[in-house]
């Protein structure tokens, strides 16, 4: 049979944070489930993955922890790449939209489009209003600016989008508009962009999509169908900002192409990388139509239009036999415990701490994240029903069955394989069934339905349960045969899960080819019935599963609300700057230190004490709100700064003539603000 070629993609995540599992359920564990199986059926495949390094959430992550764009994407990168590989994501090509040969190949392909003068130019020029800050002196990204969202009142909306309810937003959209960067309102100012005229390409993608790829997810078809029903608009493929690939044509100075311009690109550009030194094949035999190459893009539901729209669209554009996507099997979302993943409110499990604290339970967590898939909706992950997957499916339903016809093949043969003797009914009739499951399974997986597939994986596993259950050869006296064939059927069983499990288990997949001998895990093999060799000696069964103890569980649902609660800390303990004050403004307030020489409770209340202050100027009575914090005698002697000509106040009867400087936790708690050496009291705080 002639192969099939085929270019597989990933998702280019934005390097500015680690993966966390919702990254891994939606995109690279259905492409790696799909690649391995297209690789068992011996099809031609390329794998690419790597990391998305420009655009604004880069710029916004550098300015937060104080380092360069470059140094936020280095070490991002290399923690996802690594936490892939120890996953089983056998990518071929895992790189970068830095990359020196992905710079010139977007730049030559902008290049090819923005040329007024060629047969390919395709982008248009427009000259827009947008935000400026005056104070830093440069146009803002949508990120850039906040404001009150149009739709539901949000005071902290982005100029792309509201996070509260869900709308996109254009910057001009926000009510009382802010920079981010200097907090100062910005002003509109015109620049000049250039435009992917999608409008122009509205006919021609109706075609393509509505009815030429009516077989795509209902997900994704939906979604299509949504946009190009609205209608399309041109959209600007350059921005003002200073990291990015720097627009390569006249004009452009200042300016970078939008990271959405740049980073589908990007798959294009690691297949060069990959094949740069390869002597048979050609970047160009899995990206230009004559290559005849299947273009499948695994992505999450977020990216649809730039995948089905967008980047067609621009490989259309581009004018130069370009294939176009085969199929782009978007997942929708994973939640956790109940929730959206959160990077900035720390709501998630990372992948490469999840591989720290369970170093041997990838196929567990492919398992689990495989069978839960967000393939038509949003799906949750929760901690207990990991738990549940490994203990009661993986570990009592696949992990028993292999175990028990591997105990019971020791048992009566040694451990030897033994041959089919006379075949009965129930033998041939579980035998034919489980020649089945190759085309099922297949079947489900030429469809993207990957929950299913596995579902039948396991079904397989009950069949082979059952079999020895009905059967019950532990029971047989005196006939050897019959165990024989018995066990035979049960361990063929064992070997065809070997094969059609490897694309979903891959490392347990190849402890039980190895253990059951099977030489070939080829995809067609599963349609044999004897996958073994009579007599071959299987090795001593090991436990495929390990159960998962219940304090394991709490522990990570300990360490999620923990590191939840953290982030909350973190964010609430930086109250934002007030408005500006004029120095004479500020003057008016007189600040002195004083020493506490008398404390008391003040009488049915919680809070406050009575003190009495020496100013320096006169001995006075204060009532201040820090019982909960200060007991009386310890406080006597102590330093303080008070507000001595803050207008007299009466608190529960008391007249308080002043306040004390209080310094305040991200807890609330209290603690004086005294000098840090003796100070005259009187002395004056400026
Ligand atoms: N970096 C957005 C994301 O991480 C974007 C994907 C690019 S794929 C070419 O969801
Ligand atoms: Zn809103």
């Amino acid at each position: 049979m002639t192969q099939q070629r085929y270019t597989i993609t990933t998702a280019l995540p934005y390097a500015n944070g680690p993966l966390h599992l919702g990254h891994v359920a939606g995109v690279y564990i259905p492409a790696d489930i799909y690649v391995r199986y297209l690789r068992a059926k011996n099809e031609d495949v390329i794998f690419i993955g790597g990391t998305d390094e420009h655009g604004v959430p880069i710029t916004i992550k550098a300015k937060n922890e104080g380092v360069t764009p470059q140094q936020v994407v280095d070490k991002y990168h290399n923690i996802i790449g690594d936490s892939l590989k120890q996953l089983g994501i056998t990518l071929d090509v895992f790189s970068k939209t830095t990359s020196k040969t992905h710079f010139e190949t977007a730049s030559e392909l902008f290049r090819r489009v923005a040329d007024e003068k060629s047969d390919n130019w395709a982008l248009t020029i427009e000259e827009t209003l947008q935000y400026y800050d005056e104070a830093n002196k440069q146009f803002l990204a949508d990120r850039y600016i906040t404001g009150t969202c149009p739709n539901c009142g949000n005071e902290k909306a982005y100029g792309d989008q509201c996070e509260k309810c869900g709308t996109t937003l254009n910057a001009t959209d926000l009510i009382n508009p802010k920079s981010t960067l200097s907090g100062n309102v910005p002003v509109l100012k015109l620049t000049r962009h250039w435009f992917l005229p999608l409008n122009q390409y509205e006919d021609w993608l109706k075609t393509w999509i509505l009815e030429d790829h009516q077989d795509w997810k209902t997900n994704v078809y939906g979604q299509c169908k949504g946009w190009l029903e609205a209608g399309l608009h041109p959209r600007a493929v350059t921005r003002d900002l200073d990291w990015g690939i720097p627009v390569p044509v006249e004009g452009g100075e200042g300016k970078v192409l939008y990271v959405w311009f740049d980073a589908p690109i990007g798959y294009i550009s690691f297949t060069k990388e990959l094949l740069e030194n390869d002597k048979t094949r050609k970047w160009e035999d899995y990206w230009k139509e004559e290559g005849k190459s299947k273009l499948i893009h695994f992505i999450g539901k977020d990216n649809i239009v730039f995948h089905c729209i967008i980047f067609p669209t621009m490989l259309k554009a581009f004018n130069d036999d370009y294939i176009l996507p085969t199929n782009v099997p978007a997942n929708e979302f994973l939640n956790l415990e109940g929730e959206k993943f959160s990077t900035s409110g720390n709501w998630a499990v990372w992948l490469h701490e999840f591989l720290l604290d369970f170093p041997d339970k990838t196929d567990v967590l492919r398992y689990a994240l495989c069978s839960n898939m967000p393939e038509t909706k949003d799906a949750d992950f929760t901690w207990k029903d990991f738990q549940a997957k490994n203990n009661n499916e993986l570990a009592a339903n696949l992990g028993n069955f292999v175990n028990r016809a591997f105990v019971l093949t020791h048992k009566f043969f040694n451990g030897a394989v033994p041959a089919y003797s006379v075949v009965e009914e129930i033998d041939a009739n579980t035998l034919a069934l489980a020649k089945e499951f190759h085309g099922k399974v297949s079947e489900s997986l030429d469809k993207f339905r990957f929950r299913e597939a596995l579902s039948e994986l396991m079904k397989l596993s009950n069949l082979g349960n059952k079999y020895l259950a009905d059967t019950e050869p532990w029971k047989i006296k005196d006939n050897p045969e019959r165990v024989g064939t018995i066990l035979r059927v049960a361990l063929e069983i064992a070997a065809k899960i070997s094969v059609l499990g490897s694309p979903f288990l891959p490392e347990t997949s190849k402890k039980m080819a190895t253990w059951l001998g099977v030489a070939s895990t080829k995809w067609s093999e599963a349609e044999k019935d004897d996958l073994l060799t009579d007599g071959f000696v299987i090795a001593t069964p090991e436990l495929l599963f390990a159960k998962i103890e219940d304090d394991v569980i709490a522990a990570q649902l300990e360490k999620l609300k923990a590191s939840k609660a953290t982030a909350q800390q973190a964010k609430s303990t930086v109250m934002p700057q007030k408005e500006n004050v004029s120095f004479e403004e500020f003057s008016k307030m007189d600040i002195r230190i004083g020493t506490i020489i008398e404390a008391e409770k003040v009488p049915k209340t919680a809070k406050l004490l009575k003190l009495k202050i020496d100013t320096g100027i006169d001995q006075r009575t204060v009532v201040s709100g820090i019982a909960e914090y200060y007991s009386p005698e310890d406080i006597i002697g102590k330093q303080v700064s008070i507000l001595v000509n803050l207008a007299p106040r009466n608190i529960k009867g008391i007249e308080s003539q002043g306040m004390i400087l209080m310094a305040e936790n991200s807890k609330g708690e209290l603690a004086f603000v005294s000098p840090v050496k003796e100070i005259d009291n009187g002395g004056g705080v400026r």
